[in-house]
C-alpha cells in the first residue's frame, strides 16, 4: 500500500522554513537588528563566524522557490514573519516596507495554490527588547502581542493558519539556560522568567486574534517529547515520566489548562514562576491546534542524585548529521502520547526532518539523499500508524523545504529537500524532493 493512502484525503502537506534561517537580507529595507544578528557576529558563538546575513536569499529568490514548491505539488508553505521587519526597535513605529515582502510572498504562495502558514517567533527577538531585558522581562510577552496582532490585520484577510510561536522550549532553554543560542544567557531564574512570558505573549496574541475575529485558526508550535524508559523497571518508567515535565508539561500544561508542573519547580530553589493573577486563564485560551516539531526520542534512567530524578542514556540506533538517533517509533508514541493528553486536540506535525551529509553530484546537477528518503519514509509511515489508531493529526510539514542557517552550527548542516549552494544561491533538488513530490501525489 502506498504511503500516501493510509492518511485521508484532507491531510495538509507542506514544508517549512524560517525567516532567520532562509531570508538574508538582514539590513535592507528598513528592517532593525535581532538577537541573532548580535548573536552570530560575534566571535565564538556560531560555527566559522557564519551569520544570516545572506542565508538562502529567499527574501530575494522567493519566486524562484514557489515555482520549486509548486513542482513538488506542495499544499502548504509555513515560514516566520521577521519581527524587526515589521518593527525595527521592537514596537511603536512600524517599518512600512516591513510587510511588503510577506505580502508578496502570501500572494504569490496563494497564486500557486500554496496555503501560507505564518509562525510570528521564530525567535529573531529585535535586540532593543532584548536590551530592556529580553523574554526574561514581562513587557516583552505585551510588545510581542502587538506585533502579532499587526501581522494578523495586515495578512490576516489572506492567511487562514496561524502559529505564535516556535518552540518557546529553545528560545528560553537554550537563549537563556544554556547560553547555546542568542541571547547567550545562562541563568535558571531568568530561563524560567522567559519560559512564563513566551507563554504569556502566547495567550495574549490568541486573545488578540479572537477579539480581532479574524478568519481562520490559531495554534502554537512545540518541541514537546516523552522519553522512553531505559528499562521496564517501575523507577525508569517513573524517570521517563518526569522526563517530560520540562521540555513538555512547562510549555503544553498550562496551554491546555493544567497549569505548571509543581514536580519539576519543586526540584531548584531558583525555579520560580513571575505568576501574576489571571495569567493562567490568559495563557491557556482556546487553541485550534497544536503544532509539533519533532526529530528524536531520548532514552533516560531513574537517577536519584540529579535534582530531576533522571539521566539520559546512550542509544544505539543509527544517528543524522546533528548525532540525533533515528527513532520513527518515538514518534508514533509521543503523537499517542499527545492525543490523550490533550484530549484530542487537532495536531499538525509543524517540522520533521533530518541533516544528513549530502553530496552534490560531480556534475553539479543532483544529491543523492537516500538515507534522507529512509528516514522521511520511516517517519511519515509512524505518523500513518498514528492516524489509522485514532490520533487527530492533520498535516505533515517537512523540514525542511532548502538548506538552511542551522543556528550555532551556521551552514554546516543541511536539513533541506532542496540543495542550496551557498557561493551562487543556486537551488539544486536532491533525490528526496522528488520523493516527497511522489508521495504528495500518492505514487509512493
Ligand atoms: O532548524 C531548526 C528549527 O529552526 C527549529 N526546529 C529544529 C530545526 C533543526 O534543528
Amino acid at each position: 500500500m502506498n504511503i500516501r493512502s493510509r492518511f485521508p484525503d484532507n491531510f495538509l502537506w507542506g514544508t517549512a522554513t524560517a525567516s532567520y534561517q532562509v531570508e538574508g537580507a538582514a539590513n535592507e529595507d528598513g528592517r532593525g537588528v535581532s538577537i541573532w544578528d548580535t548573536f552570530s557576529r560575534t566571535p565564538g558563538k556560531v560555527l566559522h563566524g557564519h551569520t544570516g546575513d545572506v542565508a538562502c536569499d529567499q527574501y530575494h529568490r522567493f519566486q524562484e522557490d514557489i515555482e520549486l514548491m509548486k513542482g513538488l505539488g506542495l499544499e502548504a508553505y509555513r515560514f516566520s514573519i521577521a519581527w524587526p521587519r515589521i518593527f525595527p526597535e521592537g514596537r511603536g513605529k512600524q517599518n512600512p516596507r516591513g510587510f511588503d515582502y510577506y505580502n508578496a510572498l502570501v500572494d504569490g504562495l496563494l497564486e500557486a495554490g500554496i496555503k501560507p502558514v505564518p509562525t510570528t517567533y521564530h525567535w529573531d527577538l529585535p535586540q532593543t527588547l532584548q536590551d530592556a531585558g529580553g523574554w526574561p522581562a514581562r513587557d516583552t510577552a505585551y510588545a510581542y502581542a502587538d506585533y502579532a496582532e499587526a501581522c494578523f490585520k495586515a495578512l490576516g484577510d489572506r492567511v487562514d493558519m496561524w502559529i505564535t510561536l516556535n518552540e518557546p522550549f529553545c528560545s528560553a532553554v537554550l537563549g537563556y539556560l544554556v547560553g547555546r543560542h542568542a541571547p547567550g544567557e545562562q541563568d535558571r531564574g531568568r530561563a524560567i522568567a522567559a519560559i512564563h512570558h513566551l507563554n504569556l505573549g502566547h495567550g495574549l496574541a490568541v486573545q488578540a486574534f479572537r477579539k480581532g475575529g479574524y478568519a481562520g485558526t490559531i495554534g502554537t508550535t512545540l518541541n514537546t517529547q516523552t522519553a522512553r524508559p531505559a528499562t521496564s523497571s517501575p523507577e525508569d518508567i517513573e524517570a521517563a515520566d518526569r522526563a517530560a515535565d520540562f521540555p513538555t508539561r512547562m510549555f503544553l500544561d498550562p496551554l491546555i489548562g493544567k497549569g505548571y508542573p509543581r514536580r519539576f519547580l519543586d526540584a531548584y530553589e531558583d525555579a520560580v514562576i513571575p505568576i501574576e493573577d489571571g495569567d493562567l486563564d490568559i495563557i491557556s485560551s482556546d487553541l485550534d491546534f497544536l503544532g509539533l516539531n519533532y526529530y528524536h526520542e531520548d532514552c533516560v534512567a531513574h537517577d536519584p542524585d540529579h535534582p530531576e530524578g533522571y539521566r539520559k542514556v546512550a542509544q544505539y540506533q543509527p544517528t543524522t548529521e546533528m548525532d540525533w538517533p533515528i527513532t520513527p517509533q518515538g514518534l508514533h508514541r509521543h503523537l499517542t502520547w499527545l492525543h490523550e493528553h490533550t484530549a484530542g486536540m487537532p495536531i499538525y506535525v509543524t517540522e520533521n526532518g533530518c541533516a544528513m551529509p549530502d553530496i552534490l553530484s560531480a556534475d553539479g546537477t543532483r544529491v543523492h539523499d537516500h538515507d534522507r528518503i529512509a528516514f522521511l519514509r520511516s517517519y511519515i509511515e509512524a505518523c500513518a500508524d498514528a492516524v489509522q489508531e485514532g490520533v487527530n493529526l492533520k498535516g505533515y510539514f517537512l523540514w525542511s523545504f532548502i538548506d538552511n542557517f542551522e543556528w550555532a552550527y551556521g551552514y554546516t548542516k543541511r536539513f533541506g529537500i532542496v540543495y542550496c549552494d551557498y557561493l551562487d544561491g543556486r537551488r539544486i533538488p536532491k533525490d528526496s524532493y522528488y520523493f516527497y513530490r511522489d508521495l504528495i501525489a500518492g505514487m509512493e
